[in-house]
């Protein structure tokens, strides 16, 4: 059997477009269904939008259209955006779907059969931007929401409940025995000592707003909008549906989140899953929040950042490497515009950029576009391929932790490498000399370049495949196999190769 893996992304609320910090998060969740895909997995990558829930019907409120209209509409904005990036997604969710409805109402059923669900009176403050009831000791400043710090309402209504305190034991086990279970580490102790603080039942239907999924055995009680969207996960690998699909896929293995919504993935999702029988996802993966130019992002400070800009004046590619190059994947970072710049200017057209023309043009003048596997080998040029098969290896161990950061400066390590072998090499002294040792430099770095555009595919699917063709590699990159392509070798078939335009153009500041 083939090896399979499933990644999703959050499901994103529909009553706000897209901004920077959901592209994050689909384009982290891309890098790896790429990577993995090159690695020879069969790769199922989710995505969609919530679209149900007090939060929406307040927006579609405020601008006179019915939610059903403000979904279809928002919808077709995370879409859109989705191909201008370059998402690879095979699935995509609307809760407003009727084949995701039907499991909800089939999985709120089954639950309450087996008696984790029941009917109680619930009184608390809640915050509606939230979707979340908090106690008096947990408000700020005595009225304020702990989360977003956003005024609460006092609310009582009748509501079913799931029995959440059951489950503490069960999810402390799951968090002993799978110490990966909640990534990074600061997350994982952060969800172990919310549960050894103890659990209260949750309450999963609300009365106070219609637009969302009827409970079954009571129609004014509407699911509540974190147990519909969490179900997202089965619906969209064909749970009740094809039972084939969702048995080569489940359980999950990555959920990748924001920090803001760790308690409902790593806490209830688990819970809901075990009171159906269903194995927990292996991996809750939460990464951290942006700021723009040092500012928490929102609507009133009027600095929301539309990634459709970005990428227009800076390039896909670059876009979607800046996220990860800049901040460690799990940490906060801060998107400013001389931050991109440095980064593209630095990184991909000094460095990287100027490491391909200048091997291009020297295979080019000294080798009639061409390389040829080398007949003299120095000391020096085994190290270089020693030391990029180590770079490869710790790259690869790095993406299998999401650590994307640490992969790229790997990535660069081997850039620096091979610039710094083309300036003690000389390779156009070599050729003057007639040494026939400027083929094995001029392989090597053909060589390296190769690798190095294979390991930055994930993070830049077009530009590596770009600099395959500028080297005379015609094969597709997304088809390839990592384990194949990541040793040195010569190729019959290669495309003489001549001028290219640069790949990466400086930004002017
Ligand atoms: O929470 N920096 O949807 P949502 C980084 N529908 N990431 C950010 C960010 C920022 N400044 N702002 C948002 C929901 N995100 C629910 C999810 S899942 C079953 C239901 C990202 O539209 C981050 O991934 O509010 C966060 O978790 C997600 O957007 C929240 O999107």
């Amino acid at each position: 059997m083939s090896k399979r893996y499933y990644i999703t992304t959050p499901i994103y609320y529909i009553n706000d477009v897209p901004h920077i910090g959901h592209a994050y998060t689909t384009v982290a969740a891309d890098i790896m269904a790429r990577y993995k895909r090159i690695c020879g997995y069969d790769v199922f990558f989710l995505t969609g939008t919530d679209e149900h829930g007090q939060k929406v019907e307040k927006a579609a409120e405020l601008q006179g259209i019915s939610p059903r209209e403000l979904a279809d509409r928002t919808v077709h904005q995370f879409i859109d955006l989705w191909k201008v990036l370059n998402i690879s997604n095979t699935g995509f969710v609307r809760t407003t779907e009727e084949r995701h409805k039907k499991v909800v109402r089939y999985i709120f059923q089954k639950v309450f059969e087996k008696g984790d669900i029941y009917l109680g009176a619930y009184e608390d403050w809640y915050c509606v931007p939230c979707e979340t009831y908090f106690t008096d000791l947990q408000l700020h400043d005595g009225i304020h929401c702990p989360d977003c710090h956003r005024p609460t309402e006092k609310l009582k209504e009748e509501s079913y409940f799931f029995k959440l305190s059951q489950y503490g034991d069960k999810l402390l086990k799951l968090l002993e025995e799978q110490k990966d279970f909640v990534m990074p580490e600061v997350r994982y102790n952060e969800v172990a000592s919310f549960v050894k603080g103890g659990l209260r039942d949750l309450s999963v239907s609300r009365t106070s707003f219609t637009w969302g999924i009827p409970v079954p055995m009571k129609a004014n009680h509407i699911v509540y909008v974190w147990f519909d969207a969490l179900i997202n996960y089965l619906t969209g690998i064909g749970f009740l549906e094809d039972d084939e699909l969702f048995n080569t896929f489940w359980p999950c293995d990555a959920h990748l989140i924001g920090k803001d919504i760790l308690r409902f993935h790593a806490v209830y999702w688990p819970s809901f899953l075990m009171s159906l029988g269903i194995q927990p996802p292996k991996h809750i993966f939460a990464h951290g929040w942006w700021t723009i130019e040092g500012h928490k992002m929102s609507k009133s400070l009027g600095n929301v950042i539309d990634p459709n800009e970005v990428v227009k004046q800076y390039g896909v590619d670059e876009f979607r490497f800046f996220l990860f190059r800049e901040v460690p994947f799990g940490l906060d970072g801060d998107f400013s515009r001389k931050a991109i710049t440095h980064r593209i200017n630095g990184d991909l057209a000094n460095d990287f950029g100027n490491l391909v023309s200048r091997s291009v043009a020297m295979i080019g003048k000294f080798l009639k576009g061409k390389v040829e596997k080398p007949e003299t080998r120095g000391g020096i040029d085994e190290h270089v391929e020693e030391r990029v098969r180590q770079l490869i290896d710790e790259y690869q161990k790095e993406m299998e932790a999401f650590s994307y950061y640490k992969a790229l400066q790997h990535v660069f390590e081997i850039t620096s490498i091979l610039n710094k072998y083309i300036d003690s090499e000389a390779p156009w002294k070599l050729a003057k000399e007639g040494d026939p040792r400027v083929k094995t430099v001029l392989y090597n770095l053909w060589n390296g370049l190769r690798v190095t555009a294979m390991l930055l595919y994930p993070f830049m699917p077009v530009k590596s495949q770009s600099i395959w063709n500028a080297i005379g590699i015609g094969k597709m990159i997304e088809k390839v196999s990592f384990d194949e392509e990541k040793v040195f070798y010569c190729i019959d078939d290669m495309a003489a190769i001549g001028k290219i335009a640069p790949i990466f153009p400086r930004i002017e500041d």
